[in-house]
């Protein structure tokens, strides 16, 4: 029987030294920058999107070095989007991962650059790393479904949502929509791009694991409610009781805790199913869904 904890540690650490040889060196010029990138992107987070990258990958046959692409971009793509969250235009928060956010270690226009670093080297590297193996063509599909779910159509206009709806009621399909883009849709991409990497052409099993990806990126969003209820600052590493205190749409908010845990759990029992297809192949990304809703951080 394998454990998800040495499972998720070895990716953990995989994609950790993976993202630090493809970072700029904090030594090259401009110093500042670099140094902030490497502050922002390196030696906190859960590596989620990573871990389900390789999982979806391996499940496929696909080799770990073929998967550090794929987990490189999504995790760079994560952490510009935190940066940029947490800047005082937007949700203004000090913390991030237990220490302090990227504009309060530096500032605020280094932190701006920070993002708009972070980002462009995604997309560099999703198009260009000489790791990953696929195809011209397959790579190019993997550069736009990435692009698709970080753009407007996804965590772009989902955070555009988000900051819209701030002391508004939303209806329960909106919250899913905005939820769907700002935290599903990169959640989705990086199952999908493990697959993709994977040389998948077979369509069932790509709509499986589509299915997987979507259900678990809602259930990683609402146990992500959940947390900043019931969640302790010093597991999260950020303040719990932000979204209530700043009267954001949330699950919770909008249909009470137990409802909102009733949903978590059936986006877990959807998750699952949609693995059925794998088999055995699927028992990490199964594992993976059930961590996702029953984290503590
Ligand atoms: C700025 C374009 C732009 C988008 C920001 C993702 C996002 C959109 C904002 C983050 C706000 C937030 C806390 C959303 C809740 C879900 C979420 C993304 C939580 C953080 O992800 P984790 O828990 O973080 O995977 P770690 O630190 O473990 O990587």
């Amino acid at each position: 029987m394998f454990l998800l904890n040495d499972t998720l540690l070895r990716y953990r650490e995989r994609v950790e030294r993976a993202l630090a040889a493809r970072l700029p060196a904090a030594t090259a010029s401009p110093a500042r920058l670099h140094e902030a990138m490497r502050y922002a992107v390196l030696g906190g987070g859960k590596r989620v999107r990573a871990a389900l990258v390789y999982a979806a990958g391996t499940a496929l046959g696909a080799g770990d070095a073929d998967l550090d692409a794929p987990a490189c971009a999504i995790e760079l793509i994560h952490a510009y989007s935190l940066v940029h969250d947490d800047l005082p235009c937007m949700d203004n928060d000090d913390l991030r991962r237990g220490k302090p956010s990227c504009h309060k270690a530096y500032d605020e226009a280094t932190a701006l650059l920070v993002g708009d670093a972070l980002q462009t080297l995604a997309f560099e590297v999703m198009a260009s790393d000489p790791a990953l193996t696929v195809s011209p063509a397959r790579r190019l599909e993997m550069v736009v479904t990435l692009t698709r779910a970080t753009g407007a159509a996804g965590m772009a206009g989902g955070q555009a949502i988000d900051l819209a709806a701030v002391g508004r009621k939303l209806a329960p399909a909106e919250l899913q929509d905005m939820h769907a883009r700002k935290t599903g849709a990169l959640i989705h991409a990086a199952v999908r791009l493990g697959a993709l990497a994977a040389g998948t052409t077979d369509e069932k099993t790509l709509a499986a694991l589509d299915r997987y990806g979507h259900a678990v990126g809602l259930a990683f969003q609402i146990a992500d409610d959940i947390l900043d209820v019931e969640g302790q600052a010093a597991t999260l590493g950020k303040r719990p009781g932000a979204d209530q205190a700043r009267n954001k749409p949330t699950y919770p908010a909008l249909l009470g805790l137990d409802e909102a845990k009733t949903r978590a759990q059936a986006a877990l029992e959807q998750a699952l199913e949609s693995l059925a297809p794998l088999g055995d192949n699927g028992a990490v990304l199964a594992a993976l869904a059930r961590y996702i809703v029953e984290r503590r951080q």
